[in-house]
């Protein structure tokens, strides 16, 4: 459901060390000591976000079954909870992410909700305060999976957002350019008229014309790739992505894994929402074949795993320039928590798991949708991983 367009330049600044990765100079887990305990909070999804405007990125948590969380950083990524900041009551929430919708110049917040389908959107005062403005949302929907873009390049926030349930259409709302902060919903109009079962969207540009197009990813097949106009009006392209093995996803990430410029994408997948052993659960890469077509090489290119992952992140951890991933495991049947996985890319889109030297044994947990970025100022992109019913974690670059 994430793209990183802004990492893919962020990561040329760092310097290649050239080294190989250990345990000791890569990742700590500081989540004893940095972050609020709660260890049966279903801490579904973060965003990293500024909300003071103090420098530091703060954490918003979306919370299945309770109320959504601020943690504030006091600039060392030590985190302490605002209690109240996005109201008191509990929705059934799954994922978060934040722009600045009403363009104030100060961050805004929104989240999405499953069962309950209480999508809430709060506008900051850039001093760490939130105002309700989920009325101005224009539906209510069985939300399971979003992204947030300029789709229209009019220069205001649109939202994507993908809906599970019988008859799902995936909505798209348009910021309203005349009256910021309020949306159009284009839903109709500019998506295709298709059924879905959506659990992550990632809005990119996937053929190089400089507009954000959508990839779909759906727990029933199959997954969809969307092409825009430059209106934001969509079309399906879906057999630009060339797979034959029928994926449950749950998340969609896109990003340069091969280093040629163009962007690829990453499915994490389910067997079964924890339940039997259905379908493969195989991650897959599919890989931009240089003229928009997607083609899956996860055989040669991917570690083989057996387990589910909800949740991952793309994340350069060795400084190399190349973007790794930390994928979330999680065992079905059985629903149980495992050590999450780190893959080091060797700079060609080829990944090895290196979770053993990479990954602190503490990072056990059934891991969710993750957050990147630098929380403690030093230059590095640190991971936040949500949890479902386990503690989530906090690892910040060593
Ligand atoms: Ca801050
Ligand atoms: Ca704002
Ligand atoms: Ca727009
Ligand atoms: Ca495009």
């Amino acid at each position: 459901m994430k793209c990183h367009p802004a990492r893919w330049t962020l990561a040329l600044g760092v310097l290649a060390l050239g080294a190989t990765a250990s345990a000791s100079d890569v990742f700590l887990d500081v989540t004893a000591t940095h972050v609020p305990p709660a260890d049966q909070l279903h801490a579904l999804d973060a965003a990293f976000v500024d909300v003071d405007k103090d420098g530091d990125l703060d954490v918003v948590l979306a919370v299945e079954g309770d109320v959504n969380r601020l943690y504030i950083n006091d600039g060392k990524a030590n985190l302490s909870w605002r209690q109240g900041a996005f109201g008191k009551v509990a929705h059934d929430t799954e994922h978060v992410l934040s722009a600045d919708f009403n363009r104030d110049g100060n961050a805004d917040v929104m989240f999405i909700a499953e069962d309950d389908q209480v999508h809430q959107l709060f506008f900051g005062d850039g001093r760490g305060g939130f105002a309700d403005a989920s009325d101005r949302l224009p539906a209510r929907s069985e939300g399971n999976g979003f992204d947030i873009g300029d789709v229209n390049g009019d220069g205001f926030a649109d939202i994507a957002l993908g809906n599970t349930g019988k008859g799902a259409r995936n909505l798209l709302w348009l910021g309203d350019p005349n009256k910021p902060g309020y949306f159009i919903d284009a839903s109709k109009t500019n998506l295709p008229d298709v059924e879905n079962a959506t659990q992550g969207i990632a809005l990119a540009d996937l053929d190089g014309d400089r507009d954000l197009d959508m990839v779909v990813a759906n727990e029933i097949p199959p997954n969809r790739l969307l092409l825009n106009d430059g209106r934001g009006r969509y079309t399906d392209a879906s057999d630009r992505m060339v797979s034959s093995v029928a994926l449950h996803t749950r998340e969609v990430h896109v990003f340069d894994a091969t280093g040629d410029g163009k962007p690829d994408i990453l499915f994490l997948n389910l067997t079964s929402n924890a339940r039997q052993y259905e379908r493969d659960p195989q991650a897959r890469l599919l890989v931009n074949d240089g003229r928009g077509r997607f083609v899956d090489e996860s055989a040669r290119r991917l570690p083989a795993n057996a387990f589910s992952s909800w949740g991952g992140a793309v994340v350069d951890f060795n400084d190399d320039r190349h973007p790794d991933l930390i994928v979330g495991a999680i065992a079905v049947p059985g629903f149980k928590p495992l050590q999450a996985r780190a893959y080091a890319n060797d700079g060609k889109g080829t990944f090895k798991d290196v979770t053993a030297e990479v990954m602190p044994a503490t990072v056990v947990g059934r891991s969710w949708s993750m957050a990147v970025g630098d929380l403690n100022g030093d230059g590095k992109e640190d991971v936040f991983i949500g949890g479902w019913g386990t503690q989530a974690r906090l690892l910040l670059r060593k």
